[in-house]
């Protein structure tokens, strides 16, 4: 049975198709730098967006059409919708997915029904994941949209909730365990806060930090091998979210020594919701050895919140793959589609599209980063930029830690340094004359 019988497995057929449901530039075995393309993207689509985004927004119902779905809370609907979702992944040709446990299960009200319907259904995706070869790129835990953690979950002011969500991840932990997931998200939904004036940071941040050890246990005990990552963002759901950006997660995670067990999942959108842009949250994870896998997307220059869009613009995507390429690649991580279709494009056949579009613009980032750095002309100006540090005084300063004195004495017996241009329009020439 098919529940997209008008669409065919997209194929690759080239840059002049005009075909909407081909890929351009994605042709998975195509090697780029001696590596398959697939290899380098690893690509992943979001169970919540794909199966289980209404498309309602502050102002209107749900339009999506979901015609498999009775919108019932049982567990025969969930397996439905995973029958569904795996023949998306095939159509699609996308190797990974992620999750969380409510996506793929019923909120039952109840601990213990919860969980078991968790089970069930895992065993379902097992079964889906066998037969077709997919990958779950990481599970995660909804620890934000049900009302009791409307205060937090890890930072909840009542213990009582704290401990419901441990009892939560603990359950998502073993979904993922058992579907051989190769990592475990940590996205601080509700772990923050709206106003200071009723809330103990300090308390709520040592308390995340403790769900994050007792996580760390629980994997240990259970040998469980995924990655675990925490994803930055810096508001919505909360006015401010303790994780805000990559910068804050890596200092949460020294200052309670959690650096060793954790990597980021860097989104685009947090990234540019909290000021920054996404290569220098990326650079910032490279930096710290830290950047573990991306939620792809991106958001709307013009709305200030996270709009979640597929990923179009090929300065970005490109920006992206040059940073991973130069980390030398994804490890455990990949590229997850966690982006959905505006409200207006409620229709199936719009989910294909909104992936195939994203699937080639980040192939044409891969190629274009990696005729970036073929052509060498950007890496070399940056080389050169910094050769001062390379030989001389530079060097000297690097390798022997001068004295203040010593400088001051070099500086007095030295001509003043000669103004370099950065050529910044020059590297963004260069960029556009590759695109
Ligand atoms: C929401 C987040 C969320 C995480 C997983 O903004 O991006 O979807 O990726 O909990
Ligand atoms: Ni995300
Ligand atoms: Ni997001």
């Amino acid at each position: 049975m098919s529940f997209f019988p008008d669409i065919p497995k997209i194929a690759y057929e080239g840059p002049s198709s005009k075909n909407p449901l081909a890929f351009k530039h994605y042709n998975p075995e195509q090697l780029v730098e001696g590596k398959p393309m697939r290899d380098h993207l690893r690509f992943g689509a979001a169970y919540w967006h794909v199966m289980r985004n209404g498309l309602s927004d502050p102002f209107g119902a749900p339009t999506a059409l979901m015609p498999w779905d009775d919108y019932s809370d049982s567990v025969s609907n969930a397996k439905q919708r995973a029958d569904v979702f795996f023949e998306f992944l095939d159509k699609t040709s996308i190797d990974f997915y992620c999750f969380h446990d409510r996506d793929v299960a019923p909120e039952l009200n109840d601990y213990t029904k919860s969980t078991e319907a968790l089970m069930e259904v895992t065993s379902h995706l097992l079964q889906h994941q066998q037969s077709s070869g997919k990958k779950l790129l990481w599970g995660t835990a909804c620890l934000f949209g049900h009302p009791r953690y409307a205060h937090g979950a890890g930072t909840a002011p009542d213990a009582r909730v704290f401990a419901y969500a441990a009892a939560q991840v603990k359950a998502a932990m073993d979904a993922t365990q058992a579907l051989d997931g190769l990592g475990y998200v940590f996205w601080g939904g509700r772990e923050g806060y709206g106003s200071l004036l009723n809330t103990n940071m300090k308390r709520e941040v040592e308390h995340l930090a403790m769900l994050l050890h007792m996580a760390v246990d629980y994997k240990r005990a259970i040998g469980f091998t995924g990655q675990f990552y925490i994803e930055p963002k810096p508001r919505e759901p909360s006015t401010h979210q303790y994780d805000s950006d990559a910068a804050a997660c890596l200092n949460f995670l020294r200052e309670f020594d959690l650096l060793g067990d954790f990597k980021l999942n860097i989104e685009t959108n947090h990234a540019t919701l909290a000021g920054h842009t996404m290569e220098h949250e990326l650079t910032v994870a490279i930096n710290a050895g830290a950047l573990g896998s991306v939620d792809a997307n991106q958001g709307d220059t013009l709305l200030g919140w996270d709009t979640d869009q597929f990923p179009t613009d090929l300065y970005g995507t490109s920006k992206v793959m040059l940073k991973v390429l130069e980390m030398g690649g994804f490890t455990t991580g990949g590229l997850n589609f966690d982006a959905k279709r505006r409200r207006e494009s409620h229709e199936p056949l719009d989910l294909f599209h909104a992936h195939i579009g994203g699937m080639d613009a980040f192939a044409r980032g891969l190629k274009i980063a990696a005729a970036v750095r073929a052509d060498g002309r950007i890496d070399a100006f940056v080389k050169n930029r910094y050769s001062s540090w390379d030989a001389g005084i530079g060097q000297h300063i690097e390798s022997a830690k001068p004295t203040f004195a010593e400088l001051a004495d070099f500086v007095a017996n030295n001509p003043e340094p000669a103004l370099a241009s950065g050529r910044q329009e020059l590297m963004e020439n260069i960029l556009n004359e590759l695109i």
